[in-house]
């Protein structure tokens, strides 16, 4: 198993990689298409929302062990640079670069891109990504896109195995009502194994809940072991106590005021004391503000671009999280670089 977000910018041919590397199933402001080979089953998660909603790209980025980000042969464009940024805030995550609709270009454009992708990327998380030119019109690059993304997936498969023995943890994206069977919600275990049966809470609003069955891919199976997409029908609990980026779970922090070890992207504007911000937390977000700031130890009104500092920061609403968690700090109006900072609790 392994999950797989198809992010980048605008018009880059992301639906059409997408259609080409699976079958679509669960459709929202991301888009499911999933894909069987042998006993794995590969998720692939289309970002529909993106560029107009950073959301859309922050859920698919953490519901998936890999990133395609797809670079159109024309050229590198401040979106791409947005969805840079986002995954090295979020930081050690697996992906390619997808350098897509390679028909319309050619070799020599092709390799000069891939010079400039190394460029932008060096400092960062991404710096020993590949780029791969695919065409979806001639297939061309498709075969060898899709041995690349096995290989990373059999790397994710080893790393969620050592998380197998872990207290277990779904984090639910989608969440419905079915006639005859009771709530289904679907999601990723992000941790531990889960059984049929097994009690959770749901958090952060600590409702109960039993799995009553559990299906991978419309199969039934007794447990999920970390990093499964799973679909759960639930004992206990209404589809409607549920929202995006809820976690069920036995143990789970609750909190609506956090203290974050902040990097500031080099590229944001300043992060300022009062400020109205965007947390995301996993798939939760919520506006929140920033009640206070220090750098090197010292109270500050300001942390810079590029900088690291630690904040105080208020939620409006409660947040479910345990502490190894990332977090990120976005300005929604901001017209070219949403991101402000990648978090970690303090
Ligand atoms: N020539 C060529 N055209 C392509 C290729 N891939 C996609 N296209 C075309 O490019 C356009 C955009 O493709 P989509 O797959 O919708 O791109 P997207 O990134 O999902 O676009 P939005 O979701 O609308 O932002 C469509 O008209 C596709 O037919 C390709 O490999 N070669
Ligand atoms: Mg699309």
């Amino acid at each position: 198993m392994a999950n797989v977000s198809i992010i980048g910018s605008e018009k880059s041919g992301r639906t059409s990689l997408a259609a080409k590397l699976g079958k679509k199933g669960t459709e929202s402001d991301i888009t499911l298409y999933n894909f069987v080979k042998g006993t794995d089953i590969y998720s692939f998660v289309d970002a529909i929302g993106y560029p107009s909603s950073i959301k859309s790209l922050i859920n698919a980025i953490n519901l998936s062990d890999i990133s395609l980000v797809c670079v159109p042969a024309t050229g590198l464009n401040s979106q791409v640079g947005e969805c840079i940024v986002a995954l090295d805030l979020l930081g050690n995550k697996r992906g390619i670069f997808v350098i897509t609709m390679s028909d319309k270009s050619n070799p020599m454009a092709l390799s000069e891109l891939t010079e400039k992708i190394k460029a932008i990327t060096k400092g960062t998380n991404l710096e020993k990504w590949e780029s791969v030119p695919v065409s979806t019109t001639t297939f061309e690059g498709l075969e060898t896109l899709k041995e690349k993304i096995f290989s990373l997936a059999d790397e994710a498969k080893k790393a969620n195995a050592a998380l197998n023995d872990l207290p277990p943890r779904i984090m639910v994206d989608h969440f419905f009502n079915v006639t005859g069977i009771g709530t289904v919600v679907l999601g990723v275990v992000m941790q531990g194994t889960i059984k049929v049966h097994d009690q959770f809470t749901l958090f952060p609003v600590k409702r109960p809940a039993e799995v009553r069955s559990i299906q991978s891919n419309d199969v039934d199976m007794k447990t999920a072991p970390a990093g499964t997409r799973v679909g759960l029908a639930l004992k206990g609990v209404q589809s409607k106590e549920f929202d995006r980026g809820y976690i069920l779970s036995k143990d789970e922090s609750v909190a609506s005021k956090f203290t974050l070890q902040c990097r500031l992207s080099k590229f944001t504007q300043p992060l300022g004391v009062g400020d109205t911000v965007h947390l995301f937390a996993g798939l939760q977000d919520m506006p929140a503000t920033i009640s206070s700031i220090s750098v090197g130890g010292k109270d500050a009104t300001q942390a810079q671009a590029g900088s690291e500092c630690t904040v105080v920061i208020a939620t409006q609403k409660d947040v479910a999280y345990n502490k190894n968690d990332r977090f990120l700090i976005a300005q929604l109006n901001n017209p070219k670089q949403r991101f402000v900072a990648g978090c970690a609790l303090a």
